[in-house]
């Protein structure tokens, strides 16, 4: 069997290359989102679907977390969204004569982006033990299976429950409970990998893991740093909302090793004049090296410590601890160490200075720029530091904006979806349900993959996602996975973490947010919450892909009432026949939820709570906002290495391949293409458009290595390279995570570049030996 992952067919990833563009959106974005939507989804539907997006009574959009404005056009979605959409609202089908005509084998040998293309998948599937080919089987047994394998463990916590971050509240509800039941916190997700560093960073300065902005927010901030985050592909709408903002008078500061092409300029839709001329977004770019942003605001705040006037002084005394330490730390701020971390100018940074205090309600918005590096937790404490200075967290127009993926990883979160649960959410679960959830910590993402690895896990349970390819290490998460004994994955799409398998195996197909879905007592609607804390309902309207398929909470509730009997304190059977009855516990269990049927009813939703937000009342250990003081660092780079980040291309969605396509960047037709810098690749004398090798040096000395990348002379920061994940995902070392939030260092991978040819002259070489 096959367990190297693919490389991709060589034929079809042919990468071209033109000049990188300096504006996003546009005419060619609304060309380019009808072509993909109809490929997949035919005229029609793909007007009735598209139509349907974030409307008041339609379904969330699929793709990232970004909240929907107030008033709503009749067209509010945007390029990634319509691609989501496509994605899910596709009219192939992968059904039981399908894996009747690939086996497991054969399928393990194709790439991501064939195995997405070939549709919804249709029916339960089931692997036996030694078996070829995945074989159709019923609901009842498949869950019968899960069970046998659940009660040969030794301990509930020999099982894994992980989750994607498109999961509803009412799903990532039930599935904490059943696992807590069930007896174990093994609940890790994808914002493990995500944005686990601005929760760790963010619940120990602030008390509350998640953003203090809404959308207003940003139209009434006077200056908006974005850092480390590329919205013009990631989260498209963002362009529209800085774009307001900047009419408002907003300055825009970015920060970023690569000049992204939709934070320079946005030909927005929506507007005639936006579609010819578009506007020009940063004021201020600061390019810089990856992983220099912690060393960048601590620079800053020493500069504004030693402005006049500069500190608000009332609100760091009333509302802020830690200050001396803090001054202390900051006064030994250096320049030079600064502009070497950074590779900006004094210029630059005195340029940024005067803006800062030029602004009185400043926001940072942030993704995975910051988050995914080994200091990535004292980064962004560094970046609250240097709000709370000017007191800029809990008023209007100012505040921590963490920009968060999967359009509903917030809410799982909520929901009780973490391996590391606050004893007072256990306690309300135990006073609600009456049993006793465990109290120790589970696995994360990187533990769990550690004890599959280890044996110590053997049943590993996903609820969406595609965990093999998201993960680092791909090597040693596949032989991690390989030594399950039972892998399951709940799915809408093929992907690579079925062909990579325990022992035995389930695919169940589920339902996804453009799917009506109707139970017991009649059709459901579900809710999400978004990157803003504002909660929604979420109603699909097309038929399901399938006859066959179940939603995730029917799965969740037929699985636990199967696993656990009648011994369990759950009406399962309830829940499942009506999702209100699951939002009524909701509402008795986690704070904010109130009356949440009432409330969610109502158009738009609602917003929760935010302590620091709405009251400036910060729920610490120390009751005030927290100032810190970890020492400065950014990553060493050794003589002749290049610091590379694994990031998203305008035509993916995480593991999912739409195309291969990177417009915005000018590269087209494929995707093992690396970024360099012209400088450097002259100076370690690698040619535009030649083949390399990215081996990854880590000090476990085991070689990592992703062969046969094209080289693109790319104006990214001086000593930095970028390429695409998942391919690069083999060169992540396993043990290369943030200190405290454990996420995967996967924007900061020491790599060395070893020449090769071309696969072209390769094949040219190889058809005159054969
Ligand atoms: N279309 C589409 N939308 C998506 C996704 C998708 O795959 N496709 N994924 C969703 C998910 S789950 C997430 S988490 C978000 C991800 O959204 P992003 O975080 O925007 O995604 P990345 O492509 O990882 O881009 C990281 C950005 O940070 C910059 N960067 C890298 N290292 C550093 C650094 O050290 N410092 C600074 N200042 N900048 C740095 C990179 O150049 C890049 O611009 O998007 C969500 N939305
Ligand atoms: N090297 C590197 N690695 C990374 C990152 C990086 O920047 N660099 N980013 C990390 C980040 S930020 C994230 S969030 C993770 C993403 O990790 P995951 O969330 O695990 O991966 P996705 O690619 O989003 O999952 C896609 C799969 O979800 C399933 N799916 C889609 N919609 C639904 C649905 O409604 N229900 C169910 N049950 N299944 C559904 C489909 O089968 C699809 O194949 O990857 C991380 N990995
Ligand atoms: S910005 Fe995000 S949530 Fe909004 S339409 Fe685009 S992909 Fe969907
Ligand atoms: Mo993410």
């Amino acid at each position: 069997m096959a367990t190297k992952p693919p490389m991709g067919d060589p034929v079809q990833d042919a990468p071209q290359v033109a000049e990188p563009k300096h504006a996003a959106a546009g005419l060619p974005a609304i060309g380019h989102t009808l072509r993909i939507a109809q490929q997949q989804m035919g005229v029609k539907r793909t007007a009735l679907t598209l139509l349907r997006v974030n409307q008041k009574d339609g379904f969330d959009c699929p793709g990232c977390a970004w909240p929907e404005p107030d008033h709503r056009h009749k067209a509010e979605f945007c390029e990634n969204g319509a691609k989501a959409v496509a994605e899910e609202a596709t009219l192939r089908r992968v059904t039981p004569e399908f894996f009747a005509a690939h086996s497991v084998a054969d399928l393990a040998t194709r790439s991501g982006y064939w195995l997405g293309q070939q549709g919804r998948l249709t029916h339960p599937m089931y692997l036996p033990e030694g078996g070829e080919h995945y074989e159709p089987v019923g609901w009842e047994r498949a869950f019968d299976i899960i069970a046998e394998e659940i009660s040969a463990l030794g301990s509930p916590d020999e099982a894994v429950f992980y989750t994607s971050g498109r999961t509803s509240n009412e799903a990532a509800f039930l599935y904490q409970l059943f696992a807590r039941e069930l007896g174990t916190n093994n609940l890790p997700d994808c914002s493990n990998m995500c944005h686990e560093s601005s929760g760790s960073a963010l619940s120990e300065t602030i008390g509350i893991g998640k953003g203090s902005v809404l959308l207003e927010d940003l139209y009434k901030a006077d200056l908006i740093i974005v850092a480390g985050q590329n919205p013009g592909t990631n989260h498209p709408r963002m362009l529209s909302a800085l774009e307001k903002a900047k009419a408002n008078g907003a300055q825009i500061i970015s920060v970023n090793p690569l000049p992204e092409a939709g934070l320079e300029r946005f030909k927005n839709p929506q507007t005639p004049q936006g579609m010819l001329r578009g506007a020009a977004l940063t004021d201020l770019f600061l390019q810089i090296r990856i992983g220099g942003d912690q060393a960048l605001f601590r620079l800053l705040n020493k500069l504004i410590l030693e402005t006049e006037g500069a500190v608000d002084e009332e609100f760091v005394r009333e509302h802020t601890h830690g200050y001396e330490e803090f001054v202390a730390a900051a006064q030994a701020a250096d320049w030079d160490e600064t502009l070497t971390a950074t590779g900006l100018t004094r210029a630059q940074i005195e340029e940024t200075l005067r803006m800062v205090l030029a602004s009185r309600r400043t926001i940072v918005c942030w993704a995975m720029g910051l988050t995914q590096h080994k200091h990535a937790v004292p980064t962004i404490r560094e970046v609250v530091n240097f709000l709370l200075l000017r007191g800029n967290i809990g008023r209007p127009g100012a505040g921590v904006c963490p920009v968060r993926g999967h359009s509903n990883v917030q809410g799982d979160r909520t929901m009780g979806i973490f391996e590391r649960p606050a004893p007072a959410f256990l306690d309300a679960l135990e006073k609600e349900f009456g049993f006793a959830p465990p109290r120790e910590h589970g696995f994360d993402v990187v533990r769990a993959i550690r004890a599959l690895r280890d044996g110590e896990a053997k049943v590993f349970f996903a609820m969406g996602g595609n965990f093999v390819s998201a993960s680092p290490d791909t090597e040693v998460t596949e032989a991690a996975m390989r030594r399950a004994r039972l892998t399951v994955h709940v799915s809408t799409k093929l992907n690579r973490s079925h062909v990579v398998t325990g022992a035995r195996a389930l695919i169940l197909p589920t339902l996804g947010r453009t799917e009506r879905d109707v139970q017991g007592s009649g059709e459901q609607f579900v809710t999400v919450e978004d990157s803003m804390g504002m909660v929604h309902a979420s109603r699909g309207r097309l038929a399901p892909a399938s006859g066959q398929l179940l939603s995730e909470p029917a799965i969740v509730c037929r699985l636990a009432h199967r696993v656990l009997g009648a011994d369990s304190a759950v009406p399962w059977e309830e829940f499942e026949k009506d999702y209100a009855t699951i939002r009524d516990r909701i509402a008795r269990v986690i704070p904010g939820f109130e009356d949440f049927n009432a409330r969610v009813a109502r158009p738009g939703g609602f917003a929760l709570p935010h302590a620091p937000r709405d009251e400036r009342r910060f729920p610490t250990a120390t009751g005030k906002a927290n100032f810190t003081a970890a020492p400065v660092e950014y990553p060493e780079l050794p003589e002749g290495r290049l610091l590379l980040q694994t990031l998203r291309s305008h035509d993916q969605y995480n593991t999912t391949i739409y195309g291969l396509d990177d417009r915005y960047r000018g590269i087209t037709n494929g995707r093992r293409v690396v970024l360099v810098n012209p400088q450097d690749a002259r100076a370690l004398g690698i040619a535009d458009g030649s083949y390399v090798d990215l081996v990854s040096e880590w000090r476990d000395g085991v070689e990592r290595r992703a062969p046969g990348f094209r080289v693109v002379h790319y104006p990214t920061a001086r000593g930095c390279a970028a390429a695409y994940y998942p391919e690069t995902n083999v060169l992540v070392p396993l043990d290369a995570t943030a200190d405290t939030s454990n996420t995967p260092a996967s924007k900061s991978v020491v790599v060395r570049l070893e020449g090769q040819e071309s696969p072209a002259t390769r094949r040219l070489e190889q058809s005159a030996t054969d």
